[in-house]
């Protein structure tokens, strides 16, 4: 039996206007297990008009400790919901329970990170020359903020973004992908149920139409996106019309650099999770592994040995390591990439095709899968792949490792593998990455920023830093004096 979900605005569970809905596929067995309303134009405008009441009216007056006390909740009753939530996740979106149980924490854990700071955003005191000058600053939510995420960890990515909103205290629309929209709004149940008021947190479902709407409406006053790169761009364009800020966090081709003087068993495990889990569906993804000369040959057998122990299956089962890819067009694209690769001349060590295997539903399953010898300047060295293929790229010496490193339009993560620390110092400047992860890979915290530079965005996602995403400063100056000040000669 299907399961139908409705949308959440402004505190009641609708139906779309337009009664259209569309179809949730679980990515293991290929059958629709929910359906999703589509949402119409007035609904988005219902969303945002609900979104801009409780702004100005019921949330404005909730001061920060109950704000606190409201996500604290919220943290408590997503942890007791872990396990449900965590199996919906995956019937959803294909990744393993294994990861989606441990994001379901994760995501917890980073509502009560920031509800530790909705008490405490305050502005500061600013000496002036002129000392009957008396000036300080107010820290302000920005207002309605929409927040637009992917599939590939929709409570986990929603969590980065409606934290550090709602502790700020702006209200929000969120729309999550067409492609994993059940968690959202089982999160929406979760959300009443913790006591936020109506309209704080309304919840839209669709497709990019969708998208499209919210970003262009002129009532909202900022936007967090996770997704595509050119989806990026969209939305920017559209924020520039209303000039409103935009926090983008897009996609990736992160090197994950292993130097002769690491532990290479420990670096091979981290180039492992760094591509293979997730089934390489992660914005970090070390889809390119820089391997110095000296140690490739060892570094690929190695690779390839622990590619072949990866237990691919139902991603319901606690012991699988791999499932399926999200949906048929990611499968589609990363099969037509692998073929580009082998076109281009890349050489396929291992992998390179579908897994089609009846105990396995013939579900969207692709091997994992390894290219070497890889030349940066390849197609598969250079687009995002969003799928468990590998590019090995040998390089000589350190040089050598940044120049490639840096080769790339994007920068969101990058690893390094080394026991110089010298080296690590060295790289962790010159790497143009939001992140750098040295000795390790795909480990995140609640307290360390997350986001990226050139391609991969703007904006910062977790620690505090996310906070000034979503508040403004105001300044505020008073004047102490009893002189009344020549009109014509002010400074502004
Ligand atoms: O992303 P989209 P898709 C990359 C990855 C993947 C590619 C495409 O390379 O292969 O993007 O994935 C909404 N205005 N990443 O198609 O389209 C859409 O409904 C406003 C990297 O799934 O960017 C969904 O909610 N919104 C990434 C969200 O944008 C629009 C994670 C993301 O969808 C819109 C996912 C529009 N015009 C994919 N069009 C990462 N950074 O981790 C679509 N959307």
């Amino acid at each position: 039996m299907t399961i139908d979900y409705l949308m959440l605005i402004n505190g009641r569970w609708v139906e779309s206007l337009t009664k259209e809905r569309f179809p949730s596929i679980n990515p293991f067995n290929q059958e629709i297990w929910s359906t999703i309303p589509q949402a119409s134009e007035d609904d988005v405008n219902d969303a945002i008009e609900g979104a801009r009441k409780a702004f100005d009216t019921s949330w404005k007056n909730v001061s920060g400790l109950e704000r606190a006390q409201l996500l604290m909740k919220l943290a408590d009753l997503l942890d007791d919901d872990a396990e449900r939530m965590a199996r919906l996740e995956t019937t959803d979106n294909g990744k393993v329970i294994r990861e989606t149980k441990n994001q379901m924490h994760f995501a917890a854990r980073n509502y009560r990170f920031f509800a530790g700071y909705a008490d405490k955003l305050y502005g500061e005191v600013i000496p002036m020359d002129n000392p009957l000058l008396f000036d300080y600053t107010l820290r302000e939510p920005v207002g309605v903020a929409v927040l637009i995420t992917s599939w590939n960890s929709p409570i986990s990515i929603l969590a980065n973004k409606l934290a550090p909103a709602l502790a700020a205290g702006n209200t929000v629309v969120i729309k999550p992908s067409e492609h994993t929209s059940a968690t959202t709004l089982e999160l929406g149940k979760l959300i009443q149920k913790a006591g936020f008021p109506d309209g704080v947190v309304n919840i839209v479902t669709g497709d990019g139409r969708v998208g499209n709407l919210l970003t262009q409406n002129p009532n909202v006053n900022m936007i967090s996106f996770t997704g595509g790169t050119e989806t990026g761009k969209l939305i920017s364009r559209n924020a520039s019309q209303n000039l409103i800020p935009v926090s983008l966090e897009l996609g990736g081709k992160s090197p994950n650099i292993i130097f002769e003087d690491a532990d290479i068993n420990a670096a091979v495990i981290g180039a492992v999770a760094g591509i293979f889990g997730a089934s390489g569906q992660t914005c970090v993804a070390g889809s390119r592994l820089l391997v110095e000369r000296s140690v490739y040959d060892e570094v690929i057998q190695k690779m390839i040995d622990k590619s072949k122990t990866i237990r691919l299956g139902n991603p319901i089962d606690p012991l699988t390591e791999m499932g399926p890819v999200a949906n048929k067009s990611q499968y589609d694209r990363i099969l037509s990439m692998i073929n580009t690769g082998k076109t281009e001349g890349c050489k396929l060590v291992h992998g390179g095709h579908p897994v089609l295997d009846n105990e396995l539903k013939n579900g969207y399953f692709i091997a994992p899968t390894i290219f070497i010898d890889v030349n940066n300047n390849s197609t598969i060295a250079q687009e995002e792949i969003f799928g468990p293929v590998l590019s090995v790229i040998p390089f000589e010496d350190q040089e050598e490792a940044i120049q490639i490193a840096n080769d790339s339009r994007y920068g969101l993560a990058s690893g390094i593998w080394t026991s110089n620390v010298k080296r690590v110092h060295r790289l962790a400047r010159e790497i143009q990455a939001g992140t750098v992860w040295v000795n390790t890979y795909r480990t995140s915290a609640a307290q360390a920023p997350f986001g990226g530079v050139k391609m991969s965005g703007y904006g910062r996602e977790r620690g505090w830093h996310a906070l000034l995403d979503y508040t403004h400063i105001k300044n505020v100056m008073v004047d102490l004096s009893d002189n009344t000040r020549d009109p014509f000669s002010m400074q502004m």
